[in-house]
């Protein structure tokens, strides 16, 4: 199994979203054919039949430091397998439905997007994300049920897989078992607008619980019912798990560690609030634990639930003392299960252990 060549490619791609922060792989992206029709299409997201409530006032704008309630667009984390993006034109692009089904099927945009289109909050996370890292993001999606796109294609007996794919190179494998009204979506659309080049336009496939390396397709053009002893996607002979429902993770994201963030904001002594967010697959989030040195753990403050299958951001004054500090957090969800402090590598479904800083309060 070659586990390095994830991270390496994963380094390769940071370095592509450096440079296109830059300005410097930009000019390419806007050059190509596929940078028309995204223009046309900024003012035509399509419009939800069914809207979510507006989401409540978001805790980070009076928590500084505290990672936004909804991740925006131009900050949402990218990975890719560094084949870049393909060059999709609108008119031309289709999306397949196929495999191991009784109708297949082929749609436009315009025949996807005119399919009942709802909206759908979720948070998806990478494998890769190691405890404390920043891979993972929260959106609101705009899109069309997946669950009725494969029911009406038919899937035969033995099916257990769907697959997506894209022309990019990438595929991935979920269990159709998550077609279970969780909300899986084609999504068109993120935060209100559609779906940035980087992340997915004109269509991606978003599975809420499931790790992006198994499901959350990009530039989808094809998708099809298959079965796991017979098809795996672009990671699994790379030496990923074939399934990968996200892991209980919690990050604390101010104050900053001083191990990793050489320049991070100092600690004064007093008045500080420690804060960040945490996530599970398909359960809530019901309490999140904050622990300075060796006292007793303390319970946060949760912020507003969107749904189950979202982070929640959560806070906690501390009344910070001179000296190293060391500051853990963890998780507890809905069903009771507290997040385990056993350190466990990315490889092969997903990091685990508790995520603690080291300050330096003055
Ligand atoms: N076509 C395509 N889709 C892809 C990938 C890719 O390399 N190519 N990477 C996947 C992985 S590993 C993750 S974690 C998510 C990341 O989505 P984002 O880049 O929008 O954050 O996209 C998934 N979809
Ligand atoms: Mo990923």
């Amino acid at each position: 199994m070659i586990h390095m060549s994830r991270r390496d490619i994963f380094k390769f791609t940071g370095i592509a979203a450096a440079a296109t922060a830059t300005g410097f792989a930009v000019n390419k992206i806007m050059a190509s054919p596929a940078a028309a029709p995204i223009k046309k299409l900024n003012s035509a997201l399509p419009k939800a039949l069914k809207f979510l409530p507006a989401p409540p006032i978001d805790p980070a704008l009076t928590t500084p430091g505290l990672t936004p309630l909804f991740t925006p667009n131009k900050d949402f984390f990218r990975i890719d397998i560094g084949n870049g993006i393909p060059n999709i034109t609108l008119d031309t692009w289709k999306l397949k439905i196929g495999g191991l089904v009784d109708h297949p099927a082929e749609f436009s945009y315009r025949e996807l997007t005119s399919r009942p289109i709802y909206e759908l909050d979720a948070t998806i996370a990478c494998v890769s994300n190691e405890v404390g890292g920043k891979l993972a993001g929260n959106a609101r999606w705009t899109g069309i049920s997946l669950d009725d796109l494969i029911r009406e294609a038919g899937p035969t007996k033995g099916a257990d897989q769907i697959m997506s794919f894209s022309d990019d190179g990438f595929s991935a494998g979920f269990p159709i078992a998550a077609l279970d009204g969780r909300g899986a979506m084609i999504a068109f659309g993120m935060n209100g607008d559609v779906l940035p080049l980087e992340n997915g336009y004109p269509a991606r496939v978003i599975v809420p619980g499931l790790y992006g390396y198994v499901s959350a397709t990009k530039w989808v053009n094809r998708i099809d019912v298959t079965r796991f002893d017979q098809q795996q996607g672009f990671w699994i002979p790379r030496g990923w798990s074939a399934k990968g429902p996200i892991k209980l993770q919690s990050r604390i994201d101010t104050p900053q560690g001083s191990g990793f963030f050489p320049s991070a904001k100092p600690v004064v002594a007093g008045k500080n609030v420690i804060a960040g967010v945490a996530w599970s697959s398909l359960k809530s989030i019901a309490r999140v634990e904050v622990r300075v040195n060796n006292d007793a753990w303390m319970s946060a403050t949760l912020g507003p639930e969107l749904a189950a299958t979202t982070w929640r951001q959560w806070w906690i004054d501390w009344n910070a003392t001179k000296g190293k500090s060391s500051i853990t957090v963890r998780a507890i969800d809905s069903s009771g299960e507290v997040q385990t402090s056993n350190i466990v590598g990315t490889v092969p479904n997903g990091a685990e252990g508790w995520h603690t800083i080291n300050v330096k309060v003055s």
